[in-house]
């Protein structure tokens, strides 16, 4: 697969806003420095409008010419194995040899007597491809344990980063970033419990819409059931009626903690009256986990598909990255080249509330081998990046 390079330009700032780009030209982070203190003048005093148009449908690339397909290469309808297409009465889904490229697309692997992609097999085993997050190597691959010295660093910079406090940044009103906030412990439960949730019903699947048109990630929800194509929640999943993995409730207490640690934060940093609000806590009953493979991303979308009286209380979103690290895009409104853009790596939690609720995000492209070398030896865990973003309905 053809994989074209994401640029990104950003041909509107004035030479006073030069303090925003780094020595490539790329944007740095605006407005703040890493102990949450102004460094640079924010762009305008009133950075996020909301406006009612685009939501996560906005992830749907054939939308708009310009800029709902972040790289316009895969706009096309090409793939046939829609996941509408698989059968809806089943209880046990099982695993079937499946294979998946770079890209996180499914292959079945052909096996002797196979009817068609589309069948279920003589079992009643559905086509409906498992993907493994941690998929088991293949026995005869040596696998070369990482230096000692690698190890160590990263654990030094690890335990750097959680001394805390320490590395949290106010990205603007209601947006928060946590870096490296999850510990290499947790991080590797998370991945470890997601894994075992992904290959079970209502696991993985990459989503798409009936036209044919696929995202570039793997989706499972926790919690309740979010419909890409209606942009609706419900209990189950419409093409396999399974029902969502209920949210762990280790992932209730790292929700919570993140909440009351940023607004500790905030309230002892935060430099206007604006920033200064704190977040309310919330009782997840949404989590949507992405699983982006190295040439997985995520159009520009605001999230508000949540209820009425979620959005107007500004409850939070939560999100926590772990593995491959991610260009994060955001802004006030839909266009790339406005948005201000963060790396996010593994073990940082973003929060975005209040004012920045509804603010547009998305990834344009994955850091390709930036993960942790102690996770992916921990967990196996195949190359890519794992994304956890709660929500309240
Ligand atoms: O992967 C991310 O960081 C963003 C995910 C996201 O925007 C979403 O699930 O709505």
């Amino acid at each position: 697969m053809e994989i074209k390079p994401v640029r990104l330009s950003y041909p509107s700032y004035t030479s006073s806003d030069r303090d925003f780009f780094d020595s490539s030209n790329n944007l740095k982070m605006s407005g703040y420095n890493r102990q949450g203190n102004r460094s640079a003048p924010a762009k305008s005093d009133n950075r996020i409008k909301h406006t009612n148009v685009g939501s996560r449908s906005d992830w749907k690339p054939n939308l708009a010419k310009n800029d709902a397909c972040l790289d316009g290469s895969s706009c096309s309808q090409n793939n046939k194995s829609s996941v509408t297409d698989a059968a809806s009465d089943v209880k046990n889904i099982k695993p079937i040899p499946i294979s998946f490229d770079d890209d996180g697309n499914s292959k079945k692997v052909k096996q002797l007597g196979d009817k068609s992609e589309t069948d279920g097999d003589d079992n009643g085993r559905l086509n409906h491809p498992v993907f493994d997050i941690c998929p088991k190597k293949v026995s005869s691959v040596i696998k070369l344990k990482a230096p000692l010295h690698v190890l160590n660093k990263e654990k030094r910079n690890q335990s750097k980063q959680s001394m805390k406090g320490q590395n949290i940044i106010i990205l603007g009103p209601g947006m928060v970033l946590m870096k490296g906030y999850i510990s290499s412990v947790d991080q590797i439960s998370i991945v470890k419990t997601c894994r075992e949730l992904g290959i079970s019903d209502g696991g993985f699947y990459q989503p798409g819409y009936s036209g044919g048109t696929k995202l570039h990630l793997q989706m499972m929800c926790l919690g309740q059931n979010w419909d890409p194509e209606t942009r609706t929640y419900s209990e189950l999943r419409e093409f396999d009626k399974s029902k969502p993995p209920v949210i762990p409730e280790k992932f209730h207490e790292m929700v919570k903690k993140a909440i009351v640690d940023s607004n500790e934060f905030i309230r002892g940093n935060a430099v206007s009256s604006d920033e200064r609000k704190v977040f309310p806590s919330i009782s997840p009953d949404i989590c949507i986990v992405n699983f982006y493979t190295k040439s997985g991303r995520l159009g520009l979308h605001q999230d508000k598909d949540e209820s009425d009286a979620s959005l107007k209380k500004g409850l939070p979103v939560v999100s926590f990255s772990i593995g491959d690290s991610a260009e994060f895009l955001y802004g006030e409104t839909r266009s790339i080249d406005e948005a201000d853009k963060v790396t996010l790596e593994s073990g940082d939690v973003l929060i975005f509330g209040g004012k920045s609720r509804l603010i547009y995000h998305g990834v344009p492209s994955i850091v390709p081998d930036s993960a942790p070398t102690s996770l992916m030896e921990a967990t196996d865990m195949r190359a890519g990046r794992l994304n956890l973003t709660f929500r309240m309905y």
